[in-house]
């Protein structure tokens, strides 16, 4: 009998204790303070590019993953971007992420947020930092390679509709002036076509990356200059408000002006399969994966590299068609 009872004294204990174990193993109801906390600077809204951008964040930094979002639109201000980061860091989060409107002018920010413990992660466009260990990685663009990669394409395609020996007048779109964005795409392009003396850059101004400015800019080239063989915009928003001003002045956009545009989301695609667009270089905006990947990383205490390109096409009216289906964005 007094074995017995010894039994289920041990018994009980067994069991508790797994009950116990068990009830610990389980997760534990997310709380608020469970969940990483990021802070996004956003440029602005300036395109369909950006649109799909902050999309990816939104969709990716959510609750059901184990984030909390600050978004901020910046409107293209860098003044309003360095307020955004200012709160977030009085906000204490756990991640800044900044797209930075140009490449200078970063460092006093970026030095508070490191000295209040706060890892800055880039996306999208560069910064030109006298102290690299201000932010811990970037994700974005080859810029450089992209503006190269345009040229490359014009001169395969003249190539091949016999028009090489032809001489080009060209005019150039820019992005908004200082961000990484435009000076890498810019100097690809400049340096590229400075290759060729059948290509003449007559003029280049910025459109500030949106389509009505692109549209407006244009409007001038086009009186100051009756003949335009190829134009350069910097994005395919810009593009789109080239090819209604080319068309406002009875001109055929993609035959009497070769059209060559960057980002290439999927209105470039339609724009491509109609015609009115020669080429769309890719720039892919879906960052926010990316970005996800490397905190998962530093939370586990690992390293990431600091310098991350995204992969990135050429699309043209040769496999607009064919790829279309299957963007994404
Ligand atoms: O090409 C443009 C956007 O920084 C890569 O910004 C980005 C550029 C993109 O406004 O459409």
């Amino acid at each position: 009998m007094k074995k017995q009872w010894l039994f289920l004294l041990v018994l009980f204990f067994v069991a508790s204790s797994m009950v116990f174990a068990g009830g610990a193993k389980e997760p534990a109801p997310a709380t608020g303070s469970d969940l990483i906390v990021v802070g996004y600077a956003q440029v602005g809204a300036e395109s369909d590019w950006r649109t799909a951008n902050t999309e990816s964040f939104k969709s990716t930094f959510v609750e059901a993953n184990g984030y909390k979002l600050i978004f901020d639109d910046a409107q293209q201000k860098q003044e309003n971007q360095i307020k955004a980061i200012r709160n977030f860091i009085q906000q204490d989060v756990d991640y800044i992420v900044v797209a930075p409107v140009v490449e200078t002018g970063w460092e006093t920010v970026l030095q508070e947020a490191k000295n209040a413990g706060i890892p800055v992660i880039l996306s999208d466009r560069q910064m030109k930092l006298s102290d690299e260990s201000l932010y811990v990685a970037w994700v974005g663009g080859n810029f450089l390679k992209e503006g190269d990669d345009s040229v490359t394409w014009l001169n395969t395609y003249l190539k091949s509709v016999g028009r090489d020996n032809e001489d080009m007048n060209i005019v150039l779109l820019q992005g908004t002036i200082g961000s990484s964005a435009q000076v890498g795409r810019t100097q690809g392009i400049v340096e590229g076509l400075a290759k060729n003396p059948h290509y003449k850059l007559l003029a280049r101004q910025t459109g500030e990356f949106t389509q009505a400015k692109g549209q407006e800019v244009m409007e001038s080239f086009l009186k100051a200059y009756p003949d335009i063989d190829v134009v350069f915009a910097e994005n395919d928003n810009m593009a789109f408000g080239a090819i209604d001003a080319i068309k406002a002045v009875g001109k055929v956009p993609g035959k009497d002006i070769i059209i060559i545009s960057f980002d290439a989301v999927r209105e470039a695609f339609n724009k491509m399969i109609a015609g009115e667009l020669n080429a769309a270089i890719e720039c892919n905006p879906l960052h926010g994966p990316r970005v996800a990947e490397i905190i998962q990383t530093l939370e586990k205490g690992g390293t990431v590299a600091k310098i991350q390109y995204v992969v990135e096409e050429v699309f043209d009216q040769a496999n607009a068609a064919a790829r279309f289906p299957t963007r994404m964005y």
